[in-house]
């Protein structure tokens, strides 16, 4: 193990992806404890160093071979892509958190309505490349003002007309009063990893990437018991996702009734429980699962 080489991972240091990535580093064994003025983290786990830059610098970091692997949003890693940065570079995991998307907004009671309106206008925003490349897709000559952030102000203060930023809840746009007109594209966090990684590290990556998956699988299912007339278990696959061949078990001194255990892959809300409790379901347990493997 001591002269493997170490597996190098590249994380936001600080950011909106920072707590995603070590919560689902943590759920795989890794124990990360990161600290302020800590910029390397070393783990034993997989012989592994963690790399806390910042998340501009991580698609570079992998491209070049400085980090073998990272964690960015993927509007970044297309951002790079449309600058034409990349060479060896590519998205081998989707991680499921950090979901939000690009879009086009402006003042909500101005004079821009639609796309067609913003031909001539000038439009504030971080990602430079990618709407360059939506706006010479949909024929709209438009100036592009290039921000690093606070992108939200560049309306109200008068040096854009409209803004290219990324939304979650949409908040804040409407804190600075702008309203989404368009949406260029949807993102989550991803991995990203080198095309040419060594037959070691690839190794340790899919043994990494085999931990993600389980923990992202298990993140939304629960694992559902109950009981139920035999007759009745046809009913459960359109009330549980999933459940077109669950395990039945006979009850002993009841031989109408079956014991059924499913794990269900997609949100089981209160309304379920009260869909299985109308077809006669009782003792129903919901369990939540730590990890799904295989
Ligand atoms: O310092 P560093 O360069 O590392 O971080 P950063 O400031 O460049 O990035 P950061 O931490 O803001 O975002 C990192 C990544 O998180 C992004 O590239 C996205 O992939 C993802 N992400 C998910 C978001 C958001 N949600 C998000 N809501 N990134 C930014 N925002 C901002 C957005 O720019 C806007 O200002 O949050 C505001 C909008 O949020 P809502 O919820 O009000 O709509
Ligand atoms: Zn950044």
């Amino acid at each position: 193990m001591k002269n493997e080489p170490r597996l190098r991972v590249a994380l936001q240091k600080s950011g909106k992806l920072s707590e995603g990535s070590i919560e689902l580093l943590n759920k795989c064994s890794f124990n990360l404890r990161p600290a302020k003025n800590h910029y390397l983290l070393k783990s034993n786990e997989l012989n592994t160093d963690f790399l806390m830059v910042r998340d501009d610098d991580i698609p570079g970091f992998v491209d070049s071979g400085a980090s073998d692997i990272g964690i960015v949003g993927e509007n970044l890693f297309i951002e790079y892509q449309l600058a034409g940065h990349n060479k060896n570079v590519e998205i081998i995991s989707r991680l499921k958190f950090a979901q939000c998307r690009l879009s086009l907004a402006v003042v909500s009671d101005g004079d821009i309505k639609g796309l067609d309106d913003l031909n001539g206008k000038t439009i504030a925003t971080s990602y430079p490349a990618t709407l360059a490349d939506f706006l010479r897709q949909n024929n709209i000559q438009a100036n592009i003002l290039v921000m690093h952030g606070s992108v939200e102000l560049a309306p109200k203060i008068g040096i854009a007309d409209a803004i290219c930023d990324l939304v979650s809840t949409g908040t804040t746009l409407k804190e600075n009063g702008l309203s989404e007109i368009h949406i260029l594209l949807e993102s989550e966090a991803v991995l990203l990893g080198r095309k040419d990684l060594s037959s070691q590290i690839k190794e340790r990556v899919s043994e990494l990437i085999f931990r993600f998956d389980s923990v992202i699988r298990a993140k939304n299912s629960k694992y559902i018991m109950l009981h139920i007339d035999k007759v009745k278990v046809p009913l459960l696959k359109d009330i549980l996702p999933g459940c077109e061949a669950p395990t039945t078990l006979e009850l002993h001194g009841y031989p109408d009734k079956v014991a059924v255990h499913v794990v269900s892959e997609e949100h089981v809300f209160w309304d379920t429980i009260a869909k299985l409790k109308s077809i006669g379901a009782s003792s129903i347990l919901c369990v939540s699962i730590d990890k799904m493997m295989g």
